[in-house]
């Protein structure tokens, strides 16, 4: 018997990257099926296609993938190309959808959320050029989660995924692949690996957090077996179903390991970390730690410099709370600068169309035209390749971008786990407001203008509402407010804080107090933190 009689299950809407529950709600019966064969229905069914699967290595993987296989087995796929083990980093899994020019892949991850029994599950669909579903499609997965009756599953032993080579199931074929050789060769078409090895042999250090994730194998065999960096120079190397009980983000919250012995007087040149499937980054120097949006600036003054992107750039683009550091580049260097919603899925059609080549968001991810999602390796790799190119460490590359771009101050501020009816009541109340704080002076600062942001995409027309909401002060500093779309519990509210400072004088300030001004006049404006009830934000980066 291939098929088996189902019934909907509420909210299996994806949200910014995929679907997000907690692990015990996918491994309810027919939950991961329902969702599965809604989004093989949605895409016009499988059959004769090829597809990618592969996943962050979190609990629940494996068994999930087992049961994709068997599920598109049963609805007629010729060939699956499975990382061994069932892991993939969502970059990889992006590069080998190009490569091997599937229909399209599906990652198993809830990427920065924890793992575990307790903790969160995944499932994300990426299209034939690599990219995330944009929402029309995930617009139609949802539609058909609502009404579906029935899914196809085989019947069958599971697959042996612990080694590479090929496997018939009923007739489709299961091919396993190393996850990591395919992007490793990738990397190397893009950055100048002869002059990185010798960085490494001039006895630079660097320290690779990799927080029990899904990079550890794909860095272990990046820096420290094609470039020769010292062993031990990646750790927490070893991907685990719960992450060592980490929270697979890299921020210097959640990184504080890291933090801690690059902020030594005798820490390593250069330090990173990736989040749970591999594509956000955090780039810290000796002593200074480099925002996300700074980061995306940075990249886009320099990439000229890897061999993979002497030609320059055709475009900058940035999700729309990233700060505008990396616009300032875009002008200078006279090319189109763009701002998209929040969620790598935006920039599909920009990257498609030709018209960025580098892109960002301030929530650790940076990524180029090579796949179609954000890649963490690679923006260390490009960091590294820029300290080598230039002969400067991070803290010098950092005070002359500011010197020659002026500073954006910028930090994010988040609410975890509020209840959501308050949340959507918070910002109900700010959007029945936003046409009349034009003109109000708090705190030294006068409101310029206050919208929600919508979002036309120059490639298709396609129009996104509703992606959050913007409070513009006179003289380029604002504040940014929209609820997370990857939380799983209650509502997250995430803050976005930015004023630039042209300089010369002002550039060396604390964010926090750069900020101070207006994280006050938000707070007097939205009242977030006398309507929650909170004393200050759990996570600020
Ligand atoms: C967050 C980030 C967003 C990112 C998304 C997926 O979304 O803000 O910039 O694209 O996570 O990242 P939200 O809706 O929670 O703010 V990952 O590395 O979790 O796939
Ligand atoms: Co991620």
């Amino acid at each position: 018997m291939t098929i088996f009689q189902t019934k909907p299950f509420d909210g299996q809407k994806p949200g910014t990257s995929g679907l997000r529950k907690k692990t015990p709600v996918f491994m309810q019966p027919n939950y991961l099926e329902n969702f599965v064969q809604s989004t093989f229905d949605a895409i016009g069914g499988v059959s004769g296609k090829v597809l990618v699967l592969g996943g962050d290595g979190r609990y629940f993987g494996q068994e999930a993938a087992q049961v994709i296989l068997k599920m598109a087995a049963a609805n007629g796929a010729s060939r699956v190309i499975v990382g061994q083990g069932a892991w993939l980093s969502t970059p990889a899994a992006s590069h080998l959808i190009r490569l091997r020019g599937t229909f399209g892949g599906i990652i198993l991850s809830a990427s920065h959320n924890p793992g575990g029994p307790e903790e969160d599950f995944g499932v994300k669909y990426n299209m034939a050029n690599g990219g995330p579903a944009p929402e029309a499609v995930t617009e139609a997965i949802y539609a058909r989660t609502k009404e579906i009756g029935q899914y196809r599953k085989l019947e069958a032993a599971d697959v042996d995924l612990s080694v590479p080579g090929e496997a018939d199931l009923g007739g489709m074929v299961v091919e396993v692949v190393d996850p990591v050789a395919a992007y490793a060769d990738l990397m190397e078409t893009l950055f100048d690996f002869p002059a990185l090895k010798a960085l490494f042999a001039g006895g630079f250090r660097m320290r690779m957090d990799s927080m029990c994730a899904i990079t550890g194998p794909y860095a272990v065999e990046i820096f420290e077996r094609r470039l020769g960096a010292a062993p031990g120079t990646v750790t927490h190397a070893v991907p685990l179903p719960d992450f060592g009980g980490m929270h697979p983000d890299p921020n210097p919250t959640w990184a504080h390991e890291l933090m801690a012995e690059m902020m030594s007087a005798e820490g390593p040149d250069f330090g990173a970390a990736s989040d749970g499937d591999g594509d956000r980054n955090m780039i810290v120097g000796r002593g200074i730690y480099v925002s996300p949006s700074d980061s995306l600036a940075v990249i886009a003054a320099n990439a000229h410099l890897a061999p993979g992107y002497k030609a320059g750039l055709k475009g900058v683009a940035r999700s729309m709370p990233t700060s505008a550091a990396a616009d300032r580049v875009a002008a200078a260097l006279g090319i189109e600068s763009y701002e998209t919603p929040t969620g790598w899925k935006f920039f599909g059609n920009l990257l498609d169309a030709g018209r960025a080549t580098v892109c960002g968001e301030e929530s650790f991810g940076t990524g180029s035209d090579h796949v179609r999602e954000k890649d963490g390796l690679w923006a260390v790799l490009m960091w590294l390749n820029i300290i080598a190119a230039r002969g400067e460490g991070v803290a010098e590359i950092m005070s002359g971008h500011f010197a020659r771009f002026g500073r954006n101050y910028y930090s994010r501020h988040d609410y975890e786990a509020l209840p959501t009816d308050l949340a959507n009541a918070m910002l109900d109340d700010l959007r029945g407001r936003l046409g009349g704080l034009k003109g109000t002076q708090t705190q030294g600062l006068t409101v310029e203008s206050a919208d929600e942001f919508s979002y036309l995409d120059p490639v298709d027309g396609s129009v996104s509402a509703h992606q959050g909401f913007r409070i513009l002060f006179a003289g380029g500093s604002r504040a940014v407010l929209r609820l997370s779309g990857t939380g799983t519990e209650g509502a997250t509210l995430r803050v976005y804080y930015e004023r630039y400072v042209p300089g010369p004088d002002g550039l060396g300030e604390d964010p926090q107090a750069a900020l101070a001004p207006i994280i006050a006049a938000a707070e007097e404006i939205v009242g977030i933190r006398s309507r929650t009830g909170r004393e200050g934000p759990n996570v600020i980066t």
